[in-house]
């Protein structure tokens, strides 16, 4: 085992492994310290829905090209040796490489194939409906993040009651799955504005007009140093949504008994939620990427390792965005979110 984790015998598990850490530092990290029969699994997963991504994000292949492909994507990925062109640089690598993921997800368990498979049919039609219709309301926004990270979660719970590691419940807990999905997807789409606004060709916006036409007319004024107070509520309505992820979560990770399994689902939420407090109130995010110290990042992940940190570090985060809340009182007192975000934190 410990020789398979460093350096995988077979070319295409390598190519799997090797390509993991280019495309996400952080789920490649906690990937490979998932129990040996899970990993696999994961890493694969990951692959394939990143694969999907690189299909949607990529605004140079055109509507009538992108919609029946996405819609494929989950068949192609069974057809051994299958590629298309998508992307540009470390995504670009992966699917040039794409048949090494093809062979490893072929191998993998039949129980296994059977998730994968049917999480990535129901990504690709999602993204497909959000390639022509905008994001208007919250329910939008919520369905949306459904599609590319609640189904992650479904998926996730489904393999982890599969490999017997937890308990079989995991299986049919979609909706609280689907709450530690919303919770991290909300938070990249929050940090993302400034990049995908700027997105060449044409930017790929997710901020539900629901919210935002309440301070500005256009998203694109939220970028703009003239409007930062309204470019600021709006923020912090985005988070105050949010934040309504998170109790559900910490109740889907009460239920955990695997400690590999506990860490890779805590780290993740203990980030989206620094992130979040760090994103609370902040002008940098309309200004370029707000991102954790490094060294703070490598503290949480090696600090959440049971429910009581876990809980600590919510604490902490929640603590540290309660008083952003509550601070700077008459310049955030207009901000028709400021109680509720109180009120979220108690
Ligand atoms: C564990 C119950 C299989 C782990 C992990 C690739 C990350 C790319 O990055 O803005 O800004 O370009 O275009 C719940 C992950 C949700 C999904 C979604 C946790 C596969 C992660 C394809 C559920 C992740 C949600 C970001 C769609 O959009 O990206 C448990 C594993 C999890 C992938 C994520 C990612 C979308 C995404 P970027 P975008
Ligand atoms: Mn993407
Ligand atoms: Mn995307
Ligand atoms: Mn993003
Ligand atoms: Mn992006
Ligand atoms: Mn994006």
């Amino acid at each position: 085992a410990q020789q398979t984790k460093k350096l995988p015998k077979q070319p295409d598990l390598a190519f799997c492994y090797g390509t993991l850490p280019k495309v996400s530092r952080s789920f490649a990290i906690v990937i490979q310290q998932l129990p040996e029969g899970l990993r696999d699994a994961f890493c694969v997963f990951y692959l394939v829905l990143r694969a999907l991504d690189t299909v949607e994000d990529d605004m140079s292949i055109p509507i009538d090209k992108k919609v029946p492909l996405l819609h494929a994507f989950h068949n192609l990925s069974q057809q051994r040796g299958w590629t298309t062109k998508a992307g540009v640089a470390e995504y670009a690598d992966l699917m040039a490489g794409y048949p090494a993921v093809i062979q490893v997800y072929l191998q993998l368990d039949q129980q296994y194939c059977k998730v994968i498979d049917d999480v990535c049919r129901r990504m690709g039609a999602g993204m497909a409906d959000f390639i022509t219709d905008d994001v208007i309301t919250v329910d939008d926004y919520d369905l949306y993040c459904h599609y590319v990270a609640g189904l992650v979660g479904v998926g996730s719970s489904q393999l982890f009651a599969a490999s017997g590691l937890e308990s079989e419940q995991y299986a049919a807990a979609d909706e609280l799955s689907n709450h530690m999905g919303l919770f991290l997807q909300k938070t990249n789409i929050i940090r993302d504005y400034l990049e995908d606004i700027m997105e060449e060709p044409a930017p790929r916006m997710f901020w539900p007009r629901e919210i935002w036409g309440k301070y500005v007319s256009s998203l694109d004024d939220l970028r703009h140093p003239q409007n930062e107070a309204a470019a600021l509520h709006c923020l912090n309505h985005m988070i105050c949504d949010a934040l309504r992820h998170a109790p559900h979560s910490l109740e889907y990770m009460v239920g955990l008994r695997n400690y590999q399994i506990f860490r890779f689902c805590a780290i993740p939420q203990v980030m989206a939620i620094a992130t979040l407090a760090l994103c609370y109130n902040n002008p940098a995010v309309f200004r370029g990427k707000v991102k954790m110290r490094r060294g703070q990042t490598a503290k949480y992940m090696m600090e959440t390792d049971s429910m009581q940190t876990l809980l600590e570090a919510f604490m902490d985060f929640g603590t540290m965005l309660c008083k952003k809340a509550k601070s700077h009182r008459i310049a955030m007192a207009k901000d028709p979110t400021r109680e509720t975000v109180v009120e979220r934190l108690g």
